[in-house]
C-alpha cells in the first residue's frame, strides 16, 4: 500500500536522523517492547466492582460523567480490556481491585475473599499471557467510614487487616499461576476533613495494622507488597493518615514497594525527581501514573511534560527492572476503552521518547560543564521525528499506527458499548 510505503520511508529517514545523534531506533523499539504497563481495570466500570450495590461513601474516589457503555460484569470488562489491548502495542498487565471478585452471586465479604473468586480473571490472563497486579479495596464499604486500618475500633481494624491478608494471598496465587510477581497494593482513604487534634495515634494504629497484614512471609517471586500514600482526598483535606512520608519511612524500614501515584502530590512537586531519591534506598517502586487536574487526581494520562520526565528518569536511571508501571485514573465522561488506550499509548510514547534520548551525550556535556550545550540539545531533541518511530513500532506490533485506532474504537463503541443498558434504578455513583 502506498501509505505503508511512505510510512516506511518516514521511518528510514527518522532512523538516520536519530543515528546522527548516536541513537539506535531499533534498540529503542526492542527495549520498549519489553516494558509492561499495568492497565487499571477500574477505568472500565467507574470503580464500581461486582459486589452487590452498597450505599456507603466511596472513600474519596469520585468518578464523574455518564457516558454510556460501562462494563457491568467480568465478561464485559474483560472483553473491553481485550479491545483496548488490541489497540495498544506490546504485552501488558491488568491491575485488579478486590471488588472485582466474581462470587457467583454469593455474598462474600472482603475479609473472606480467596483466590478462587478470581478464577475467571486468572484463566483469562493466562490465556492471553498477561500479568496481574492487585489492590485491596479499603473503600466503598459500610465498614470503611470513618476509617479502616487506622480505625479506633479494634473490630473494624481487624476486619480490614483480614482483608489485607486475604489480598496478599490472592496476589501470591496470581503471581504463582502466571509466573510473574503480582504487586499487591494498599491504599486507604483514612483521614480527616478538618483539622485533627491527634495526628499521631491513627498513624501508630496504621503502622500496627500494616505489620499484621505483612506478618505472613510470602515468596517475592509471587507477591510484592506495595503501599500508596496521598496528599489529600475528598473528605480528607486536612489530614491523611497514610501520607507519603509515612509510607516512605515504612517502605524503607520494612523493605516494601512504595507506590507513587502522580496525582497524589502538590501540583508543583516533581514525582520524576523522587525516583532516584527513593531508589537509592528502597528496592522497588510501583507507579500509579495519573493526571491531576485542580482538585482531582485521576484524569486520563496523556503525554504531558510530567509523564515525559517520569519516563526519562526511569530510563536514565536504568530502573526498568525495579519500577512497576501502572495507570490510575477513572473518567466516566468519555469512552472508557479509549481512556485505557489513550493512557497506555501516552505512557508508552513517553517511554519511547526517553529511550530515544541521546542521554550519553547530554551527560557528557554535563560532566564537562557545558550547560549551554546541554540546554540547547535538550531543546533540539524535542522536535526530532519521534512520531515516525512510534508508528513503526505500532505497525510491527500489529496495532493501528497514528490516529488509526480511533476508528476501531468507534466501531467497538457502536457494535458493543452503545448496546449496553443500565439496569433500572442503577444510576448510583
Ligand atoms: C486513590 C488511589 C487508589 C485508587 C485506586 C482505585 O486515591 O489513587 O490507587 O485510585 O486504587
Ligand atoms: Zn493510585
Amino acid at each position: 500500500m502506498k501509505s505503508e510505503k511512505s510510512q516506511e520511508q518516514a521511518y528510514a529517514l527518522a532512523r538516520d536522523i536519530y543515528a546522527r545523534h548516536k541513537v539506535d531506533t531499533e534498540t529503542a523499539i526492542k527495549q520498549l517492547a519489553a516494558i509492561p504497563i499495568s492497565l487499571n481495570c477500574w477505568q472500565g466500570d467507574d470503580v464500581r466492582g461486582f459486589e452487590p450495590p452498597q450505599a456507603s461513601a466511596l472513600g474519596g474516589i469520585l468518578p464523574t460523567g455518564q457516558y454510556p457503555g460501562r462494563a457491568r460484569n467480568g465478561t464485559e470488562l474483560r472483553a473491553d480490556l481485550d479491545q483496548a489491548f488490541s489497540l495498544i502495542p506490546g504485552r501488558h498487565r491488568v491491575n485488579l481491585h478486590a471488588i472485582y471478585a466474581e462470587t457467583g452471586g454469593r455474598r462474600v465479604d472482603r475479609d473472606a475473599l480467596e483466590p478462587k473468586h478470581f478464577a475467571a480473571w486468572l484463566d483469562w490472563a493466562k490465556s492471553r499471557h498477561l500479568g496481574l497486579d492487585f489492590n485491596g479495596t479499603f473503600f466503598a464499604h459500610p465498614k470503611a467510614t470513618p476509617a479502616t486500618l487506622s480505625s479506633r475500633d479494634p473490630a473494624i481494624r481487624k476486619f480490614w487487616v483480614a482483608h489485607g491478608i486475604a489480598c496478599r494471598r490472592i496476589g501470591a496465587a496470581m503471581g504463582k499461576t502466571l509466573g510473574t510477581p503480582c504487586v499487591t497494593n494498599v491504599w486507604i482513604p483514612d483521614g480527616s476533613k478538618d483539622t485533627p487534634a491527634d495526628r499521631k495515634t491513627p498513624r501508630e494504629r496504621l503502622r500496627h495494622s500494616l505489620d499484621d497484614i505483612f506478618a505472613e512471609l510470602l515468596n517475592p517471586a509471587h507477591n510484592l507488597d506495595s503501599i500508596e500514600g496521598k496528599l489529600f482526598g475528598l473528605g480528607s483535606e486536612s489530614y491523611v493518615v497514610g501520607s507519603h512520608d509515612f509510607y516512605l519511612a515504612y517502605a524503607a524500614i520494612h523493605n516494601k514497594l512504595l507506590c507513587l501515584d502522580t496525582g497524589h502530590f502538590h501540583p508543583t512537586e516533581s514525582v520524576a525527581d523522587k525516583i532516584s531519591a527513593i531508589l537509592g534506598q528502597v528496592d522497588q517502586l510501583m507507579l500509579h501514573v495519573s493526571r491531576g487536574v485542580r482538585w482531582d487526581s485521576d484524569h486520563v494520562v496523556t503525554l504531558t511534560d510530567e509523564v515525559k520526565a517520569l519516563a526519562e528518569e526511569i530510563v536514565r536511571g536504568k530502573y526498568l527492572k525495579r519500577i512497576h508501571i501502572g495507570l490510575d485514573f477513572f473518567d466516566a465522561s468519555i469512552n472508557r476503552v479509549a481512556c485505557w488506550v489513550i493512557g497506555a499509548r501516552g505512557m508508552l510514547k513517553a517511554l519511547l521518547l526517553a529511550l530515544l534520548e541521546p542521554t550519553a551525550r547530554l551527560q557528557e556535556l554535563e560532566r564537562t560543564g557545558d550547560y549551554t550545550s546541554r540546554l540547547a540539545l535538550l531543546e533540539e531533541i524535542k522536535t526530532l521525528p519521534f512520531g515516525a518511530v512510534w508508528n513503526a513500532y505500532c505497525r510491527r506490533q500489529n496495532v493501528p499506527a497514528g490516529a488509526g485506532w480511533i476508528e476501531e474504537m468507534k466501531a467497538y463503541e457502536h457494535q458493543v458499548l452503545s448496546r449496553r443498558r443500565e439496569a433500572r434504578g442503577d444510576k448510583r455513583k
